[in-house]
């Protein structure tokens, strides 16, 4: 496991956790890079052996250097062999790094290691710093000197949902090659996994994330760590892709998820999965977006989309509905357009009395996108009631398009 002091991969006692790559970028003298836990190759029968070799292939094949951890303590294994001659046809360089190292011998430690045949191998204890700064020099020893550009100006897309509802088959498809593990478990995906992409000349990064459950129960150690690196990856996104199971009633658990969106406020889109195995007719898809909006109760200004990942159908309605919630997002309203409806609204409707008084309204200006964040003054917030916030953010809705992103109002009493 490469570790690197970021706590980005699993780190669990329990062997076979970490079962995708996972890639964190890591900055060390002038150079950054980006490193792959691939998650272990390990002789055994753990159930998702052969697709953890696959992946393991996978980042072999797109790394620059090869890190090739073993452990101290264990010595040299026959794992340790087994991954060796895996390692042999490539034509990366390979470092061996012995871990553990924190009490023992560091001569005796690494000696045995030489039997790889991959040159000197570095000494480290990840846990405690140990001759970090030595594998970091041996990294940068490695690379070339091409300048590497900082790309953070793609569309974040997180993908979440309830677990099993398909979120890594989607990510998969829209991606249009096996780049996460899919399978029948509840719980495969354990940590966010970003991957960057372009299409139609627009630049996206897509996040896989671990199935998201209630609040209040009970998580398995490695559970909340998933669950909190999916509430990660909301919080760093643009659009998130709420997939729910179309074969199955939405249940408080698919509105716990949705729920977060809220909280987070971002943009989003809801995506009906698994729609090839749902018995339908030409009034199924309405009834279900009804059921959505019903459920999802804050959520009506957002578009309701229907795919099967599995067999990648429909997945291409996705991304009118992604860029459309991008660009509601950043939308921005001048000040005299955004106030113009203002007045034309409390005409149309004026205020009650609440709290003892009736509200005046000064302007409304737009402070803030991403989302979308309008101060409105007013002689005294407190005469405004509830329902009426909720007019007038109605109201801007139909004044502009906000397709897919919440909007915020705040009342702020002016002077
Ligand atoms: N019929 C059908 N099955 C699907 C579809 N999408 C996913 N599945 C199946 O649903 C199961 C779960 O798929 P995953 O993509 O691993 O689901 P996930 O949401 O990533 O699951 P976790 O990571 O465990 O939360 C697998 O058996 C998939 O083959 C679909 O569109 N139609
Ligand atoms: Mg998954």
């Amino acid at each position: 496991m490469a570790c690197f002091k970021s706590k980005l991969s699993i780190t669990d006692d329990q062997p076979g956790v970490t079962r995708d790559r996972i890639y964190a970028k890591t900055e060390w003298l002038t150079k950054s890079f980006a490193v792959i836990d691939t998650g272990g190759i390990e002789i055994s029968d753990a159930p998702f052996l052969e697709q953890i070799k696959q992946q393991a292939d996978v980042a072999i094949k797109e790394a620059d250097l090869i890190l090739f951890v073993v452990d101290s303590r264990a010595g040299l294994t026959d794992d340790d062999l087994f991954i060796a001659k895996r390692l042999y046809p490539t034509d990366k360089d390979v470092v061996v790094v012995v871990n553990k190292v924190d009490n023992l011998d560091l001569k005796q430690a690494i000696y045995e290691f030489y039997a790889l045949g991959f040159g000197d191998p570095i000494a480290v204890s990840a846990n405690h710093g140990i001759g970090m700064g030595e594998l970091m020099d041996e990294i940068v020893k490695h690379m070339g000197d091409e300048v590497e550009k900082e790309d953070d100006d793609s569309i974040k897309i997180a993908v979440i949902g309830y677990p099993n509802v398909g979120k890594s088959s989607l990510t998969n498809a829209i991606l249009g090659q096996e780049r996460v593990i899919v399978s029948e478990i509840a719980g495969t995906t354990r940590d966010a996994i970003d991957t960057p992409f372009t299409k139609d000349k627009v630049k996206y990064t897509i996040i896989d994330t671990a199935g998201i459950k209630k609040r209040g129960q009970v998580y398995e150690n490695t559970e909340k760590y998933s669950v909190l690196r999916a509430l990660q990856a909301i919080e760093r996104c643009d659009v998130a892709l709420i997939v729910v199971d179309g074969s199955r009633d939405i249940i408080a658990q698919d509105l716990h998820v949705a729920g977060n969106i809220q909280d987070y406020a971002k943009a989003s889109v809801v995506v009906v999965n698994k729609w090839d195995i749902v018995d339908k007719d030409e009034k199924t898809m309405k009834k279900m977006t009804e059921k959505i909006y019903d459920t999802f109760k804050f959520l009506t200004y957002t578009e309701v989309c229907y795919v099967s990942a599995k067999e990648n159908r429909r997945i291409d309605t996705l991304f009118p509905a992604i860029n459309k919630a991008f660009e509601s997002y950043n939308k921005r309203i001048p000040t005299n357009v955004i106030n113009d409806i203002l007045v034309d609204s409390v005409a149309m409707n004026p205020p009650a009395i609440f709290n003892k008084g009736k509200a005046k309204f000064s302007y409304v200006t737009q402070v803030a996108t991403k989302p979308p964040t309008f101060v409105v003054f007013v002689n005294d917030p407190n005469y405004i009631h509830f329902s009426y916030q909720r007019y007038l953010e109605n109201q801007f809705r139909k004044a502009f398009d906000f397709t897919g992103t919440p909007i915020k109002l705040i009342f702020r009493k002016k002077d």
